[in-house]
Order: structure tokens, then sequence, then C-alpha cells
């Protein structure tokens, strides 16, 4: 069984990072270890979220795994609160990457053309920095005009995309892919760029008119989850997509607020058809 450690937060409701990896990847079949970064009430969308800060856990949890002799096939990072939890997150990826180890960070960091209040410019560079240590790293479009200097846009073309991959892949990940891209009408997807073979990959699906919190974490968890069991890639961002739209529609049925995120539960039985 191929075995993943992912390192993100846990906020105790509403659905996102770890309460999403932990279970999508163990439906996924594969063994998960979790590093929690931090406990909240609730994610950062709601107001008075409690925050308790658990990062200097991360060494010594680390080094007792070290002494243990316990590895892992694959890396996945999601949201970082601060930036000292990016450098220790860097030394841990640097401490545990083996040769066959796929380190997938997901640099979450904001949406809709903002960032998340409490990012700050330092902050942007340093997650910029983790990402180049990435064999993937999935931005969104958001992320991805922050990390390559590019102008955040609502409407674009494939070229300006083509563009964000291009620098990304010149900052050092081996395959960046820049999720929520809409390459036509009522369609979107992910796009994404293998350094080493120069060739671009995208995906795209019908767009399901609605938007819950972590729908990211979703796509990520799914993404990170399918390259882990060797899915090529085309096939890994299309199970990916899929299931995200399929956890959308399914939240639709019994519409709550958008902040409690999305009913993937639902949509687990037809994950594992996705991936035979
Ligand atoms: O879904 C990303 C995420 C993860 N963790 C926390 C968040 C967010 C996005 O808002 O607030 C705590």
């Amino acid at each position: 069984m191929k075995r993943i450690l992912t390192i993100q937060d846990i906020s105790c409701f509403g659905k996102c990072s770890l309460t999403i990896a932990l279970p999508i990847l163990s439906a996924m079949g594969i063994e998960t270890a979790i590093l929690p970064t931090a406990v909240l009430s609730t994610h950062t969308m709601f107001k008075g979220f409690t925050f308790k800060d658990i990062s200097d856990q991360l060494k010594p949890i680390t080094e007792h795994w070290a002494k243990e002799g316990i590895g892992f096939d694959a890396i996945y990072t999601g949201y970082l609160g601060t930036e000292e939890e990016i450098d220790t997150v860097t030394e841990i990826v640097e401490r545990f990457k083996g040769d066959d180890t796929l380190i997938f960070i997901d640099p979450v960091m904001g949406d809709h053309g903002r960032l998340y209040s409490a990012i700050t410019e330092s902050y942007a560079k340093k997650n910029a920095s983790l990402c180049s240590i990435a064999d993937i790293c999935v931005p969104n479009i958001t992320e991805a005009a922050s990390f390559t200097g590019l102008p955040y846009k609502e409407e674009y073309t494939e070229d300006y995309i083509k563009e964000m991959l291009l620098r990304l892949a010149a900052m050092g990940t081996r395959q960046p892919v820049i999720t929520g891209v809409s390459l036509s009408a009522g369609k979107i997807g992910a796009m994404g760029y293998d350094s080493a073979a120069g060739e671009f990959f995208s995906y795209q699906n019908d767009k399901v008119p609605a938007s819950y919190h972590g729908t990211g974490d979703v796509f990520s968890s799914v993404l990170a989850g399918a390259f882990v069991l060797g899915k090529e890639r085309a096939q890994a961002l299309k199970i990916a997509s899929d299931f995200t739209a399929l956890t959308i529609e399914e939240t639709v049925k019994n519409a709550q607020d958008p902040r409690f995120g999305v009913a993937f539960e639902a949509a687990l039985p037809a994950l594992g058809r996705m991936l035979e």
C-alpha cells in the first residue's frame, strides 16, 4: 500500500484541509499519515474562529518518525499558517524526500484575485520557494499570479495560462498545474506543464454553477492521491476534476451555507469506480 504524509491544519468544522485530505486519501486506498499544524474551531471564512498553533510539534513528531525509520511515497502540503511553518515544512520535505518521494505542494494563499487576510508579501515569497522544490504544485490563478508577477485576470486566453506555467516551471517546479482554469465558456478544469517533456496538458469539465468552500482541497487531495497511485497525468487530472464536480453536484442537492463545505462523503463511492 502506498503511504502519503499530508501536512495541513485541522479546522474542526467547515470541511477543509485535513478533514478532507484524510478521508479522501484513505478512500483511495492510500495509507495516510497526518501532521497537523494548527487546530481551528472552523476555517478562516467564519468570523471569530479560534486558532491554536501546534507547529512546535512538527519537529519532535518528525524526529520520532525518523528514528523509527518511517518513510513516505509522497508528501502533500496544504494551508500553512505562518512563514515559520513554511520554513519547518521545507526542512521536513528535504529530510524525508527519497529518490522516489513525490512532493506535492498546494500553496493555499487566496482565491478570486485576493490573497487571504493574513497573507503578506514575504509569506507569498516563502511559499513560492516551497513550490520551487515541488514535483507538482497546484496554485489557482490568484496564487499563480502572485508567484509569477503576472496580473490576475478573470478573462484570459490559453496563452496567459501557458505563460504562467512556464514561469512556474522556471522557478523550479517540475510539473506545475494551475487549477480553476476555464478555457471556454461553461467549462472549468486545470492545465499543467511537464517541464522535463516540454509538454502542456489540460482537462476541462462542465462548470457546475455553484461555489462552496473546500473544493480546492478536494481537487488537490484526489490529484495527489491519483499521482501517488501511479495514474498517468491526463488521467489524474480527469479523475480529480470529475470528482470535484461531482461533490459540488451532491452539495447542490441539499444546499447549506457555502462555508459548510462540499458533500464529498456522498461522492466517495464514485471515486472508487473512477480509479478502476
Ligand atoms: O481550504 C483551504 C483552507 C484551509 N485551512 C484553513 C483555511 C482555508 C481557506 O480558507 O482557512 C484554516
